[in-house]
């Protein structure tokens, strides 16, 4: 849904990912026809911890972690390699990470 009322305008994709913004460069009332060339679309990249396995993101890696970690592996929500799946592999990946370090 985009709203655009006056002299600008935005609105963001719902999954969060994509911006719309609109200027109107007509005085008011800005009885102004939409045009792609008033508008910009920006797009977002996720952006990635600098540290995966700091899984509170508290910036310190430490048992609580681990924890954490297990509390969501167990409870199948902890695809920590991102391939749409909670399995061992998850945990052995967190475990390689854990176990080598945040930077
Ligand atoms: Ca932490
Ligand atoms: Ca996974």
């Amino acid at each position: 849904m985009f709203f655009y009322p006056g002299a600008y305008g935005f609105a963001f994709s719902d999954n969060g990912r994509y911006a719309i913004a609109a200027l109107n460069t007509q005085e008011p009332p800005f009885n102004f026809t939409f045009q792609s060339d008033n508008a910009l679309l920006f797009a977002f990249d996720e952006v990635k911890p600098t540290c995966p396995c700091d899984w509170n993101q508290d910036t310190i890696l430490n048992s609580q972690d681990f924890f954490d970690f297990l509390t969501v592996f167990f409870a199948s929500n902890a695809d920590y390699n991102n391939d749409g799946l909670t399995n061992s592999q998850d945990f052995f990946d967190f475990l390689t990470c854990f176990f080598a370090g945040c930077p």
